[in-house]
């Protein structure tokens, strides 16, 4: 299932403005507008796939990439020390835009459990 119009589709198409660190011909990372940790970057799939459960077999590869363009953005930017991935996954997920997105967190140590 593919995603309806988001502020993130508006983003890969340059119609509003961001913050881009890293882009490919899959995957385009930028800057989270609300950043909840020093470093807060968002790796997205240019393919509009809404949610993570909306993945399927066909976008193996693709998963694959963006978790390897997690990795390749977080030394780009020197998180040297670590960071943490986050992919919430609709509402009860905390979702709140309908692009499929990884959250890069670092610049400082996280807690656990999250909340
Ligand atoms: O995370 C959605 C994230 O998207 C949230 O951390 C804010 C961020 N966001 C929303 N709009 C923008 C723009 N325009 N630029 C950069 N970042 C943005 P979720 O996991 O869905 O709660």
């Amino acid at each position: 299932m593919t995603t309806q119009e988001t502020i993130f589709s508006k983003i890969i198409r340059r119609e509003i403005p961001a913050e881009i660190v890293y882009e490919d011909n899959l995957a385009l990372a930028f800057k989270d507008v609300n950043p909840q940790a020093p470093v807060h970057i968002l790796v997205i799939p240019k393919e509009p796939i809404a949610k993570l459960s909306d993945a399927e077999s066909q976008n193996h590869a693709l998963m694959g990439h963006l978790l390897l363009t997690v990795k390749r953005v977080a030394e780009q930017v020197g998180l040297n020390n670590g960071y943490r991935v986050v992919i919430n996954c609709g509402e009860e997920g905390g979702q709140t835009v309908n692009h499929l997105h990884l959250h890069i967190l670092g610049g400082r140590a996280m807690q656990w459990p999250p909340g």
